[in-house]
């Protein structure tokens, strides 16, 4: 397999210097808290470090612990987030350092590294592909924790391409089988095999993700103030939190306002909406006579590749989707024509996450790997699924295959949402 070394070489390199980037910001930005949701970012950063040691180093390189003594302290089970910055942390210089220092050792691994390896996690390079893929899922949430600092200047903007005038909203997918999750894809997570037949009646999914112009009327016709539109879960939630709008939505005269990374900018209508609860995205598919799809039913939609356009790799990205943080929010609808999976549904992959009717369970057939905490840990009643990727998502951290889960009440994440119904 000549070039996958300088493939992964050259990811590898990207991806720390995304992480370097979020991070290159004063040490008080660094080490406090900016919400109980999140840790400290300097805690993500030695973090994927550590996580590198470990994965490469010792378990696929036999390499001994460079700094046994700090593992404690990031090990995601440990220490809840809101308890991280009270933790003795490496400062900033000193995990750069850190990282930095197991970086030079992962590339001598790389070196070495035989693709014809039979062991699982050095075949093909997967263990290259776990660490590469949990650094950006990090810098991800670096991202939301930049967004709840509410401060400007820490995060770069960028250009997008215009939406387009809505063609038929509703996207029609007949009955049958299709085949769901992936044996193929070589950097795949365990929770994505094995591949199995599934079958659905035939149903209807939105072209595009919500807008914010079209949540906007679901607030303004009082939707949070009905239950009607709510689990009771979901009503309970709102009660209790009093929220009447997406997250860094508010209201000033008949003027709607949102704040994204730290500035102040009119609510966009032909945005898809963002940073809504799973409760929220449920109600307003309620409201609006849908409901959300689920997952069986957003992954057919893509068609059967590893992204909605084709089997072509996140190199070949192109004009399809706005993933990697080429503008630091969602394109607005219509945006990616080229994008479009075969059934003509557009923007699957990419802008936001989409919530999903399904819980995050096993496939049948599934097995853990290379470790439980990865996966098999969150599965059951009490994670939903997204899917597709957001604006923040790197291309190589997600594909039409790639499950993301979170409680159906967080808000902080880059998640909106489609709806779906089913046939009459
Ligand atoms: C798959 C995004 C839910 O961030 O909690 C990071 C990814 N796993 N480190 C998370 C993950 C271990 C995970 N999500
Ligand atoms: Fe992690």
């Amino acid at each position: 397999m000549p070039g996958l070394k300088d493939r992964i070489a050259a990811e590898l390199a990207a991806v720390r210097e995304r992480s370097l980037v979020y991070t290159d910001a004063d040490d008080e930005v660094l080490t406090r808290q900016h919400s109980p949701l999140m840790s400290p970012l300097v805690w993500d950063l030695a973090h994927v470090g550590n996580y590198e040691e470990l994965w490469v180093l010792r378990e696929a390189g036999g390499i001994e612990p460079l700094r046994p003594e700090i593992d404690h302290l990031y090990d995601a089970f440990r220490y809840p987030r809101a308890d991280r910055p009270t933790l003795p942390l490496l400062a900033p210089a000193e995990a750069r350092r850190y990282i930095s220092g197991v970086r030079g050792r992962v590339l001598d691994v790389l070196d070495r590294l035989d693709p014809a390896d039979p062991d699982p996690l050095r075949a093909g390079g997967f263990v290259f592909g776990l660490v590469l893929q949990h650094e950006h899922q990090h810098d991800e949430t670096m991202l939301a924790t930049l967004q709840l600092s509410r401060r400007p200047g820490l995060v770069r903007d960028g250009e997008l391409p215009p939406g387009a005038p809505a063609t038929d909203p509703e996207v029609h997918i007949p009955a049958g089988i299709f085949s769901m999750g992936t044996d193929t894809v070589a950097w795949a997570y365990d929770n994505e095999r094995p591949a199995h037949r599934r079958h659905l009646p035939g149903y209807w999914i939105d072209r595009h993700p919500v807008t914010c112009g079209a949540y906007l009327r679901f607030v303004e016709d009082g939707g949070y103030r009905d239950p009607r539109w709510w689990l009771p879960q979901g009503w309970e939630w709102v009660e209790r939190s009093g929220v009447d709008a997406p997250l860094f939505w508010t209201r000033d005269g008949d003027t709607w306002w949102r704040l994204r990374f730290g500035r102040e900018e009119p609510v966009p209508p032909d945005e898809p909406v963002q940073h809504v609860s799973w409760y929220e995205a449920d109600a307003y598919a309620r409201w609006a006579g849908k409901r959300l799809p689920t997952e069986a039913e957003w992954e057919k939609a893509c068609g059967g590749r590893e992204y909605p356009w084709g089997d072509a790799g996140p190199g070949d990205l192109g004009d399809r989707a706005n993933l990697g943080h080429r503008a630091a929010r969602p394109a607005p609808v219509g945006a990616y024509p080229a994008g479009a999976s075969p059934y003509g549904v557009e923007q699957l992959v990419g802008d936001v996450w989409e919530w999903t009717d399904s819980w995050f369970q096993p496939y049948p057939g599934f097995r853990s790997f290379p470790y439980k905490e990865y996966s098999e840990v969150f599965f059951g009643e009490t994670y939903r699924v997204l899917r597709g990727g957001s604006w923040a998502t790197h291309p190589s951290a997600v594909r039409t295959t790639f499950r993301n889960w979170d409680l159906p009440i967080r808000r902080q994440i880059f998640a909106g949402f489609r709806c779906a119904r089913s046939e009459d």
